[in-house]
């Protein structure tokens, strides 16, 4: 049945398109994979280079794994400006629905989504499916269905783009979007994805990562690091994925300073029944913002906050109070599983 409906949507996607209209696809501000590599993949499906339909985005991509995306498979994205777009004879937008844009844009033709939501009716072409975990998804399908030929490049964003927003198909993720990843991934270039999942760390990050290695130990199969000042958020996110990787290590906490804040980042090994999720927003949730899943979670604490508790932000004291919240909790959790 979504065959048929795949095959109706891109008659009518194309119907719609003329051969010379100008296009302009918008996407969300800071786009993610899912958008990025959905936009593309509607550039192709119309048959069109990137001089002809370009990307825009009111917002610039910031986050550090998606601008090595960007970089390595070439995608440009050009800051959107309301007088420009509506100078173009169709404006589509996917991964978004229109009431995002808020009164940013004064028309929109074509709508590609997967965000639950939206009511509909503000464009002449809609294919929302909120069931979806990722745009991504839709565009394979659309791409499949049309015959087109998909480039290493597409495949690689668009793997990438489902990947990212099904939290490597842990989340959210359907029979669809499975079928999409199994049909790009020969297509795809693992070098690359291999490069965006591990951004390229700064030179002097090497410093903080040697000093931490040192005082690398796990206990009861827990890894605490500190790693005081930071340059961005992502190094702590690095950190607690490799520390991961050592034999016997079930859960990693590492924390960074990051202006005026610590931020932690939390993982295990997705074996027990703990979740991450659950462990920072008991310790953290009432000093910051704390929250996550079951494998991997994240808090923010502003220091002024955690000095008020705690007494005290020198590097090795927030280090070792940070162990004793972590072993405490869980050593009570299992303590609490045991007896119940
Ligand atoms: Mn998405």
């Amino acid at each position: 049945m979504e065959q048929q409906l795949t095959r109706e949507k891109l008659k009518q996607l194309r119907a719609l398109v003329g051969e010379g209209d100008r296009v302009a696809i918008v996407v969300q501000d800071d786009p993610d994979p899912d958008a990025l590599s959905s936009a593309i993949a509607l550039r192709t499906l119309l048959g069109r280079n990137k001089l002809t339909t370009p990307i825009f985005s009111f917002a610039p991509v910031t986050r550090p794994e998606n601008r090595t995306m960007v970089h390595l498979l070439e995608i440009e994205v050009a800051p959107a400006d309301t007088e420009e777009l509506a100078s173009f004879d169709r404006i589509a937008m996917v991964d978004v629905a229109p009431p995002y844009f808020n009164g940013r844009l004064k028309r929109v033709d074509v709508v590609v989504d997967h965000h639950p939501g939206y009511v509909g009716g503000q464009a002449v072409f809609e294919d929302v499916r909120p069931g979806y975990g990722a745009t991504a998804t839709i565009m394979t399908e659309y791409l499949v269905c049309a015959g087109e030929r998909i480039s290493e490049r597409l495949a690689t964003a668009l793997l990438y783009g489902i990947r990212t927003d099904t939290l490597m198909l842990s989340r959210r993720v359907t029979d669809h979007d499975l079928q999409a990843f199994v049909h790009l991934y020969p297509h795809a270039n693992y070098n690359l994805l291999k490069q965006m999942d591990r951004p390229e760390l700064p030179l002097n990050f090497a410093r903080v990562l040697a000093k931490a290695m040192r005082r690398l130990k796990t206990t009861d199969g827990i890894v605490v690091l500190y790693l005081g000042a930071v340059d961005r958020d992502d190094l702590i996110v690095q950190m607690a994925d490799f520390c991961l990787q050592f034999e016997e290590v079930e859960w990693t906490v590492v924390g960074g300073k990051l202006g005026p804040n610590l931020v932690l980042a939390v993982r295990n090994n997705g074996l027990g029944r703990d979740s991450a999720g659950e462990m920072v927003r008991r310790l953290f949730g009432e000093l910051g913002s704390a929250g996550g899943h079951r494998e991997m979670a994240k808090a923010v604490v502003p220091f002024s906050i955690w000095r008020k508790r705690e007494g005290t932000v020198r590097q090795a004291e927030v280090e070792a109070r940070l162990r004793g919240l972590v072993s405490a909790y869980l050593a009570n959790l299992s303590a609490e599983a045991q007896a119940g």
